[in-house]
């Protein structure tokens, strides 16, 4: 069955792979599920027919047959749940992948939200000064526990799960603001997870639309 993403036609980041997408096709490469992409532009994100798929006009979006899923936590829980490659057998280790899954989008990424909110959004304004180093304070508390709990461990739990491919992804934003060099264990952690192949695979498809000339017109 096809499936098919959405995906800015132009990512902000200019295919730094910062943009949502990147995480769902990672997920697709680690379990080799062919996938098509459609590009939409800001405006069309908003129109009825992406809120349709998206009620809150954002990508990406996922469809396969007559499913149709956003949310990335839930787009990769899906995948991961219908094919091998990103859970483990077990259902113990299988439900702290789930936890770590959570963990990334639920505790891990507010905060980091937060603070390019600050730097990139809220960057003319008076208040930023005092509020830059409270965020990056509250950064740091997180990535303090996370590095603690990952130790000299490759992965979150033993082996790579779509708990770590959330993880790396969330954490990934954050390379910009040099936090994660603070935290050698971390900066090797997403390391290990930008060298996989499937992510490689992910990173060069999402650069190749950012930064094809965009169609005439
Ligand atoms: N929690 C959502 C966040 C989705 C999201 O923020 N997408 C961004 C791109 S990375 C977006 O569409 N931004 C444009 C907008 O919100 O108007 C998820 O994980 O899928």
């Amino acid at each position: 069955m096809t499936i098919a993403i959405t995906a800015f036609e132009r990512s902000p980041d200019g295919g730094k792979g910062l943009a949502r997408d990147t995480r769902v096709r990672w997920a697709l490469e680690e379990v080799g599920l062919p996938y098509e992409v459609r590009l939409v532009s800001f405006r069309a994100m908003k129109e009825a027919a992406h809120l349709a798929l998206n009620p809150f006009g954002q990508i990406p979006t996922y469809e396969e047959g007559d499913l149709t899923l956003f949310e990335t936590g839930a787009i990769v829980l899906h995948i991961a749940e219908c094919h091998p490659g990103l859970f483990p057998a077990d259902a113990s280790a299988r439900a702290r992948a789930i936890t770590w899954m959570f963990a990334a989008v639920n505790t891990v990424e507010p905060p980091i939200l937060e603070l390019v909110t600050v730097k990139l959004v809220e960057s003319d304004k008076p208040w930023k000064a005092d509020r830059l180093p409270l965020v990056e304070d509250r950064v740091r508390a997180r990535l303090s526990q996370l590095a603690a709990r990952l130790g000299d461990g490759d992965w979150l739990d033993g082996v790579f799960s779509a708990g770590d491919l959330l993880m790396v992804s969330v954490l990934l934003r954050l390379r910009p603001s040099g936090l994660l060099d603070e935290f050698p264990n971390l900066a090797a952690y997403v390391a290990r997870g930008e060298a996989r192949p499937a992510y490689q695979r992910a990173f060069a498809a999402q650069l190749a639309i950012n930064t094809a000339p965009l169609p005439a017109g």
